[in-house]
């Protein structure tokens, strides 16, 4: 039996007065509402589709423009819902055509029999929340209200053409056309002079085809994009034979993506690959004509990293010089001002090559603004054009538009949608908003919508919102709302998402940029499909976290709180360790503990280039130990840095903490020496202690031999390098040296309680367990040593100790001894810093271009350490490297 033949209970029938009554009202008709519309229906919901249109298609609808496609495969771009359905459509093309897509959607509304549910040419004019009735009431511009139970709004992200913002367009006396709203009758551009204004994907797709039959062509443009070639064509043989291969496996593959697009996580990350690795690889890119290709399988940073995205901005601008033939033509179209992929970038058809026709002019708006548009053309600062013709592809009031400006939303106690989302949108999981119960929004902003592929995004928003709508009524609830704390949750969550990636970095449709007044911040979110999918799989695991829902057949229910805790990436992170099902460190012994680390250290990205490392041997207390250091590229001599790497006195070497030492070398410009003290159980307590402030002993004697400046030198260490950083320099002030100028602790230990409240709340789950810290305790100290301050540091005495930067994460056992270390430093008098690292666990802050969020943190180590040795605390023109990774939340 086809889906369309189950039957769910039909709505209250109107005539023209009556007010309509259904379970559910949707707003739209493209890709989200008819699925919504099949999935409601096959639920037993009763359920009316409002769509301002005269047809199901939405943005496909409205947008004919000439040229348009899609832009993500159509073999992705297209409902999995029904294996059947997907058996009885074939694309034609990789990059299907508007005509194609709407035919397409066409195709399913008959097949599933969903057009006599669409109330077509009908807007809503109003929607309030009856809280008497718990309904949504709507007037609509066409025919009956509608009473609903529920109210979706599946007005897609880009349906809101923006308004030109340029004077005199009702002035002009030719044609004018916007591509968001392109008339259905043919537009003859033959022998006429025609401008456009704007270079987003819509211009940049219609561009070519409106040179090939225009008399001349003008294009305005303001700033500049990145475009790719679709090389369009038939679907390609090997992603077609990939899907065909195992459906369902490739489906699922792209339900847990990042981007919605089956292609795996790239793990090289660019300064690994030499210049020539990097030109193949993108000129393969290149090739294939697949943006989503281009923007996640070059190599790993080239999304979250300036440097990494520097390498693929320079090699498109390449392409941009070798096609364009006019140089001055070819720097005007070069984009400078953001990050490839921060704004999104388009997919093109000889659109580059289009300025080489005679026939078309680049008018760059940077040198030369518009300053009206005339009877006859548009005049600029400089020059007037006369035209026939004007289209404007100026782009949209992106995801916020329509829900927000199209009606009146009134929630509960009279709110209204526009003003609570007065300074930017505020949603929980992007699906519902606080204090609008029952309404839903897919695709909205707060979701990854316009950073995935639509169809998958879309799919899960509306499997996810109709499951819950049927385990509501299967309980006995009828209103469902978020909690405050939920959404204030999420926007925190947002924030750190967004962090992650360089698209705050751009001023586009993402930001709300595009659009004059209107509130400034990343809209979509930035943190992958499928680790959203995830999260909104967790809020019903964990009882409907979030929400409060409330019925007259059950009693009201609140699970208030908020889902993410963790900072994104620590959450990939941990999800990924999980899933590897990795030994109990301490079952290992020593030797196999440190030989999996060993192992396990090897997946993850080198540590980056700096000026020079070496190995050599020192003096530790009973004597030769190894070490490794670290010179910045820039001349010396440079202040140095002693480091002791983590490891709990039993494991870690030089190696270990490689990628931080690298790090904290190239955002501190100082010599970084990496010390090889002598480990438990063959050296135990107070060999480290020693060795630690032996190791400092002797590299202050030979700062110069080891090209540092002589003087004063720093100490820094993570966990129990921390631990030994911190007795070092309570060493040092009892026996007379070496002069130390500063201290970086991270996460160190400190004590050896095992009963602040850190140890209990975060014992498991975090990596560090407190199984395994009480192992490395007993491994390293009998327990009659364990008062001692060269162990236990904060029960020494903590007067005339060095400045301290001290570094905790929150989900950290070790946590509240480094917080209290911190503030017994202080109230000793030493000048303390302390960062406090929201969402980090033990490991964060050194897994260096893993945890890109911990980003932040290192650079405020970094400075810390450069105010500790009398620098300025931003790295100057001294350091011949670029700045390195954006900086990331982390405090
Ligand atoms: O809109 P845009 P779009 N004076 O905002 C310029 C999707 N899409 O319709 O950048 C002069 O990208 C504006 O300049 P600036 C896709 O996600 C997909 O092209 O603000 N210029 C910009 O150049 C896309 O990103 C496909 O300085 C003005 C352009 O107009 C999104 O829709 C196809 C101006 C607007 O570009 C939006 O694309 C099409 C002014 N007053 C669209 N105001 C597919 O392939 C604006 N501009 C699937």
């Amino acid at each position: 039996m086809p889906d369309a033949a189950v039957a769910a209970r039909s709505s209250e029938t109107t005539n023209s007065g009556a007010t309509q009554q259904v379970d559910v009202a949707v707003v739209g008709a493209g890709f989200a509402g008819l699925y919504l519309l099949h999935r409601l229906r096959k639920a037993g919901f009763s359920t009316v589709v409002i769509e301002e249109a005269g047809d199901v298609g939405g943005t496909w609808y409205w947008n004919r423009y000439p040229g348009a496609r899609c832009d993500i495969q159509t073999i992705d771009y297209s409902y999995t819902f029904d294996p059947e359905l997907e058996k009885a459509w074939q694309w034609s093309e990789k990059y299907a055509t508007q005509p194609e897509i709407l035919r397409y959607l066409g195709f399913v509304a008959d097949r599933y029999d969903l057009r006599r549910d669409i109330r077509f040419n009908t807007k809503v004019t109003s929607a309030t929340w009856d809280e008497s009735a718990q309904r949504w009431q709507l007037t609509t511009s066409n025919g009956a209200g509608v009473s609903c139970r529920h109210y979706i709004m599946a007005t897609g992200c880009l349906s809101t053409p923006k308004p030109p913002e340029i004077d005199g367009v009702e002035d002009f006396k030719g044609e004018v056309y916007f591509t968001g709203r392109w008339p259905h009758d043919e537009v003859k551009f033959a022998g006429k002079r025609v401008a456009v204004i704007g270079t987003g994907s819509s211009g940049i797709q219609s561009i070519p085809i409106i040179a090939e039959q225009a008399a001349h062509l003008t294009v305005f443009q303001r700033t500049p994009n990145f475009a790719l070639p679709a090389h369009n064509g038939p679907q390609p043989a090997d992603r077609l034979a990939m899907l065909e291969g195992d459906r369902a496996a490739y489906r699922e593959q792209a339900r847990w993506s990042l981007a919605g697009v089956p292609y795996p996580q790239q793990m090289a990350v660019s300064w690994q690959l030499s210049d020539a690795e990097r030109r193949e690889r993108f000129e393969q890119a290149w090739a294939t004509g697949d943006l989503v290709y281009v923007l996640t399988q070059l190599w790993a940073d080239q999304g979250v990293d300036i440097d990494g995205n520097a390498h693929v901005a320079n090699l498109i601008r390449e392409k941009i010089r070798e096609i364009v033939k006019d140089p001055a033509t070819a720097e005007a179209l070069t984009p400078h001002d953001h990050p490839f992929g921060a704004k999104r970038p388009c997919l093109d058809t000889n659109y580059y090559a289009t300025y080489n026709r005679p026939n078309v002019t680049l008018v760059n708006l940077r040198q030369e603004p518009i300053t009206a548009i005339t009877a006859s053309g548009i005049t600029t600062d400089k020059r007037s054009f006369d035209v026939d013709m004007i289209v404007f592809a100026t782009g949209f009031d992106a995801m916020t538009g329509a829900i927000r400006a199209v009606h009146p939303i009134t929630g509960r106690g009279g709110k209204s949608l526009t003003d609570v989302w007065a300074n930017g949108p505020q949603t929980y999981l992007g699906l519902t908003v606080a204090g609008f119960p029952n309404l839903f929004l897919i695709t909205g902003p707060g979701s990854p919508s316009v950073l995935s592929n639509m169809a998958v995004s879309i799919e899960q928003h509306v499997d996810w919102v109709v499951d819950r709508l049927v385990a509501m009524r299967d309980a006995g609830f009828t209103t469902i709302d978020a909690t405050e704390t939920a959404q204030a949750g999420w926007a925190q969550h947002m924030g750190d998402c967004s962090m992650m990636t360089l698209h705050r970095l751009a001023n586009t449709w993402y930001t709300g940029a595009n659009v004059p007044g209107k509130a400034q911040g990343v809209m979509p979110y930035c943190g992958g499909v499928g680790p959203y999918r995830s999260i909104c799989n967790e809020v019903v695991a964990r009882g409907m976290l979030g929400f409060r829902m409330t019925g007259p057949g059950a009693a009201e229910q609140c699970n208030d709180g908020k889902v993410v805790h963790l900072q994104p990436d620590v959450r990939l992170v941990l999800g990924m360790l999980a899933e590897m099902n990795l030994p109990q460190i301490e079952q290992l012994g020593a030797e196999g503990a440190r030989g999996f680390l060993t192992e396990f250290n090897k997946a993850r990205p080198a540590g980056r280039p700096v000026g020079e490392v070496g190995d050599g041997v020192l003096h530790g207390a009973e004597g030769l130990l190894p070490y490794r250091l670290y010179r910045p590229a820039t001349p010396g001599p440079h202040p140095i840095v002693v480091y002791f790497h983590g490891g709990g006195w039993v494991l870690g070497d030089e190696q270990s903490d490689d990628p931080f030492c690298r790090d904290l070398c190239r955002r501190s410009g100082m010599i970084v020496v990496s010390v090889g003290y002598r480990h438990a159980p063959e050296h135990r307590f107070p060999a480290a202690a020693e060795d630690g402030y032996a190791a400092t002993r002797w590299i202050a004697e030979h700062a110069t031999e080891l090209g540092g400046r002589p003087g004063p030198v720093l100490v820094a260490g993570w966990s129990a390098g921390g631990n030994i950083a911190a007795v070092t320099c309570q060493l040092a002030r009892d026996r007379g040296g070496p002069e130390i100028a500063g201290q970086l602790l991270i996460c160190p230990v400190t004590d050896s309680r095992y009963d602040r409240p850190s140890y209990t709340e975060n014992a498991v789950g975090y990596f560090l367990t407190r199984s395994m810290m009480f192992w490395f305790w007993d491994i390293y100290s009998s327990p009659a040593d364990r008062t001692d301050p060269r162990v236990a540091p904060l029960r020494g005495d903590l007067k005339g100790l060095p400045p301290a930067f001290i570094a905790t994460c929150e989900f950290d056992p070790l946590r509240d001894e480094g917080i209290e270390y911190a503030e017994a430093l202080a109230a000793a008098g030493s000048q303390v810093e302390q960062l406090q690292a929201r969402g980090h666990i033990h490991t964060s802050l050194m897994m260096v271009d893993v945890v890109v969020t911990g980003a932040s943190a290192r650079v405020k180590m970094a400075e810390a350490l450069r105010g500790f040795a009398g620098l300025p605390k931003q790295l100057g023109s001294e350091q011949d490297v670029a700045p390195i990774t954006v900086n990331a939340a982390a405090g």
